[in-house]
């Protein structure tokens, strides 16, 4: 299995370095710009990235996505997270009194878990496990781990659709607020991508900033990834215009479009995604429109997204930031509210801190389970 990883990975990495001989050199990467800490994408690898020999020299092997969610799981687990202290203070109750499941409710509410999959939740512990007002924690973890598994999804299909038809790359749109964590999703999610075998292009059509395209820039780099981008300040919709053209180009797999998550006003952002996505459309469609939530902003980070979700159709969700201050429970609401599948989580800053969603897993993670 690892050996199968490892001649894939490898096999990954001489065709993006193939294809990068084929292809114009990339402009050299500029200077990090002075921006604060919470912008920047890992400093240190990316002096790494620009120094005298750039780009193949250095390129980086990423971690094969299927092993991700297992080594990440403990950032998941209940001394982060306190929507799995409160499943646990549960099991670990002798008894199950009225004060018990009044804390149990209180728990999972403050977890983002949400007042209706909460009730629900409660209601079906109840009915399991506290007949006779006794709990028998093999039992209640049986229960408890039945039962978040139905409020996830277990047979939700949360395939990335990666690949285009008649030829064409597939094109990833990742839409959210700003801050939330879309470029380093992206940078993350070719990491991912090129460990799959998939050849990959970013546009960087956030142009409100020149530091966004360098920091998609610095991650690119890292793995033999061309980046597009424009002029500071210049229309988004021509450089994912161009970006996807030049994927039809060179024949690559995949292209993935970051943009500005500038929340003005409902119509200004339906007309600045709206325009991206038909552009896009007309070349080659659309394959997956993912969009990022910052998982500790809560029902305030959900009430945002739901802006996101009404202007673009979106395919899937993209939890980020789970690892420390998160409060797992969020999960359940975001896709119910908007419909949509969770399909990425992100737990941490690390360069391979993006596992794909799984429910066994991550049920499994909050309950501490191996
Ligand atoms: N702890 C943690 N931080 C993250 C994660 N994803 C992104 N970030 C951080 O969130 C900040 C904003 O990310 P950025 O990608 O620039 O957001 P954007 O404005 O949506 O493009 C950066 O400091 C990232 O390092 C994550 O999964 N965990
Ligand atoms: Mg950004």
């Amino acid at each position: 299995m690892a050996a199968v990883g490892l001649v894939l990975a490898v096999a990954a990495v001489t065709i993006v370095l193939g294809r990068r001989r084929a292809l114009p050199p990339a402009p050299p990467a500029p200077a990090l710009p002075a921006e604060p800490a919470a912008e920047a994408a890992e400093p240190a690898a990316a002096s790494e990235a620009e120094s005298a020999e750039p780009e193949v020299a250095q390129l980086e092997t990423p971690e094969p996505p299927a092993s991700r969610l297992s080594r990440l799981r403990r950032r998941l687990s209940a001394s982060n997270n306190p929507f799995a202290r409160g499943l646990l203070g549960l099991l670990a109750a002798d008894r199950l009194d009225a004060e018990a499941w009044e804390d149990l409710e209180a728990t999972l509410i403050t977890s983002d878990l949400g007042v209706g999959p909460t009730d629900e939740l409660i209601t079906a512990l109840r009915r399991e496990v506290a007949i006779d007002g006794v709990a028998d924690p093999a039992k209640a973890r049986e229960v408890l781990r039945a039962e978040l598994l139905k409020l996830i999804g277990t047979d939700t299909d949360r395939s990335l659709r990666v690949t285009g038809a008649d030829g064409k790359p597939g094109v990833i749109l990742v839409v959210g607020v700003n801050g939330t964590g879309k470029t380093t999703t992206i940078g993350k999610l070719s990491r991912v991508l090129v460990a799959d075998g998939h050849t990959v292009l970013l546009a960087a059509a956030d142009t409100f900033r020149a530091a966004a395209a360098d920091q998609l820039q610095t991650w690119g780099s890292r793995v033999g990834v061309r980046v597009i981008r424009g002029a500071e300040g210049g229309d988004p919709a021509s450089v994912a215009h161009d970006a996807v053209a030049a994927g039809i180009e060179e024949g690559v797999d995949v292209v993935v479009v970051d943009t500005a998550g500038r929340l003005h006003t409902k119509t200004g952002l339906m007309d600045e995604l709206g325009k991206i996505k038909r552009v896009i459309d007309r070349l080659a469609p659309v394959t997956e429109v993912l969009l990022v939530i910052d998982a500790t902003t809560g029902q305030n980070g959900l009430a945002q997204a739901r802006v996101f979700a009404e202007v673009v159709d979106v395919t899937g969700i993209v939890l980020s930031k789970l690892d420390g201050s998160a409060k797992g429970g969020i999960v359940v609401p975001v896709q119910r509210e908007l419909g949509v599948p969770v399909k990425l989580i992100g737990l941490g800053e690390g360069a391979d801190d993006l596992a794909p969603f799984e429910a066994e897993g991550f049920v499994d993670a909050l309950l501490g389970e191996s």
